[in-house]
């Protein structure tokens, strides 16, 4: 008889496959243990589906990030403990790498939380648990002794990913996910952490700025494997910097080619190293099935660039946004305003640039969100010391809701004018039915002139929606 083992995804806004429960959960060994994955995205009841397995489960492990979905893992951690209180419940993920003691601190019905990757360290705990071995060994973690103290273990440097067993999707029904999405795209993750250094970013933080990927025969023959089950004709990759290594996405983009996978793809792209790719390279990327990449600008000054040590130049930008349109590749390039002290000058430059690129291309998109301190990155460091106060308890950080909404450093005007370039920006350049034509030119027109006044079309607009929501 297997062990069960099980899991739970947090219910949150759209509907990307499980990467991280499909990951911790495939690495166990599949013939001792039975994985069991409950997502309360898909699931309507979620609860009542992990209460059929408590009694006889070792552990319940809960993937988290920073925000609302801590409230759904927080209901489902006392639901279970209510019903069980000796299962081992652990917590992985964003929120745990950055809040490893502190979330045990507040919440006594979690046991354990697992920083960084959680491959290795989740066979160890779950081997622990099955052994009935202590915790004292096992990298990664922190949990609470026989005194009930905080210990936080050594961290677990990062493991090549080709050293992991494959994902195995079939622990979820990946056809719900294709419902909900509206088509039959995988989500795929190739590689594991990031280089780079951005000081409004976590993943400094919680990796390192280390980086390990699957190898591309690997991947392909899996990818192959996938392709063959599931038959899905898109695949998301999730990875922070897919294209880390232009050699590694080239002989990815060939193996695809050359097996004649039928499938489009999107990715992650940074400007430097979408510069350094010559037009053949993207060429190749095109014909093994590129469709989309999401570039990040976040700022349209150069300046302000630099400040966020993002280590990419404009012209980088301009580089890749020329490449994509002449090669018809869509393009999402998001920005960030609002960071504190931000000059008019930077939020100008970043006005006009995500102007131009928007222009460049109808499949071009330039969402422009404001700057909310994330935990665990640079800036939010400077602006505790500054004097602004971050959310001090699990609680409070589950409250916490980066989307939308801005910092105390967005005055009303500017998130008010911001509110109406963007939807402006959006009806201007996005390709529109004959009919919308007179409307698009008018928003073209308020664009360029930055002349948002009257806004009467987005009134509209608002309107239409509204009645849409109630239908
Ligand atoms: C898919 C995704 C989402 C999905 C959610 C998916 C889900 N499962 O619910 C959606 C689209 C909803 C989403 C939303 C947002 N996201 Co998001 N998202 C991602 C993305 C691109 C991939 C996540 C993934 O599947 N990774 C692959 C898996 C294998 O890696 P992993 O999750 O890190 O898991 C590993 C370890 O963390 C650990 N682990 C994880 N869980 C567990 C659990 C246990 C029990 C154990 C033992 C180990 C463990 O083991 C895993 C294998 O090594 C990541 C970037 C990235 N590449 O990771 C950003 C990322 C997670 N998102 C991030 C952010 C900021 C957001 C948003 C705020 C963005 C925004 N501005 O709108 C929102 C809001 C989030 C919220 N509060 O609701 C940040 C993290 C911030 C944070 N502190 O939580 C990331 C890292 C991007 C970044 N660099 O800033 N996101
Ligand atoms: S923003 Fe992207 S490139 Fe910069 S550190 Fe984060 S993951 Fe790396």
């Amino acid at each position: 008889m297997k062990t069960k083992v099980l899991l739970y995804n947090p219910k949150a806004v759209f509907f990307d496959m499980p990467l991280a429960l499909l990951a911790i959960g495939s690495a166990l060994d599949q013939k001792k243990f039975e994985v069991i994955i409950v997502d309360g995205r898909i699931e309507k009841d979620p609860f009542k589906i992990l209460s059929e397995h408590i009694d006889d489960a070792l552990c319940l492990g809960i993937t988290v990030l920073t925000g609302s979905p801590i409230k759904d893992a927080m209901d489902i951690t006392n639901k279970t403990k209510l019903k069980r209180s000796d299962l081992p419940i652990i917590w992985g993920g964003w929120h745990t790498s950055l809040f490893p003691e502190e979330t045990l601190r507040d919440e006594a019905n979690i046991d354990i939380t697992v920083q960084g990757q959680g491959e290795q360290t989740f066979i160890e705990l779950v081997d622990a648990f099955h052994d009935q071995q202590p915790l004292i060994g096992i990298k990664g973690i922190c949990y609470r002794n026989d005194k009930n103290e905080i210990i936080k273990n050594p961290p677990r440097p990062i493991i090549p990913m080709d050293e992991f067993a494959n994902v195995n999707y079939g622990l979820i029904d990946v056809e719900p996910y294709f419902e909900k999405k509206g088509n039959r795209q995988l989500d795929y993750i190739s590689s594991t952490g990031c280089y780079f250094r951005c000081s409004f970013c976590a993943d400094p933080f919680v990796y390192n700025r280390k980086w390990t990927a699957i190898s591309p025969e690997v991947m392909v023959n899996k990818l192959k494997e996938l392709h063959k089950t599931y038959k899905f004709t898109d695949l998301n990759l999730q990875d922070e910097t897919y294209f880390t290594y232009r050699d590694r996405v080239i002989e990815i983009s060939e193996l695809i080619i050359d097996r004649s996978l039928n499938f489009s793809w999107a990715a992650t792209m940074r400007a430097d190293q979408g510069s350094r790719m010559s037009e053949d390279d993207f060429k190749t990327c095109v014909r093994s099935g590129l469709r989309r990449l999401l570039i990040g600008v976040e700022s349209g000054s150069q300046e302000m660039m630099d400040w966020l040590k993002k280590d990419i130049k404009l012209e980088q930008v301009y580089r890749c946004a020329q490449l994509c349109s002449d090669l018809n590749i869509a393009a999402i390039f998001p920005f960030i305003v609002g960071f504190p002290d931000e000059s008019q000058k930077s939020i100008d430059e970043t006005v006009k640039v995500s102007r131009e690129l928007n222009s460049m291309h109808h499949n071009f998109t330039t969402p422009i969100f404001y700057f909310k301190p994330y935990p665990g990155t640079e800036i939010t460091k400077d602006v505790i010391t500054n004097g602004y106060q971050l959310p001090q308890t699990t609680k409070e950080w589950s409250d916490f809701d980066y989307i939308g909404s801005s910092g105390p450093w967005v005055s009303k005007e500017k998130y008010e004018f911001f509110e109406k370039y963007k939807f402006y920006l959006k009806l201007a350049y996005s390709k529109q039915k004959p009919i919308f034509k007179p409307i698009q030119y008018m928003a073209k027109k308020r664009c360029n002139k930055l002349n948002f006044e009257f806004p009467i079309e987005m009134k509209i607009a608002n309107i239409l929606l509204k009645n849409q929501e109630l239908s």
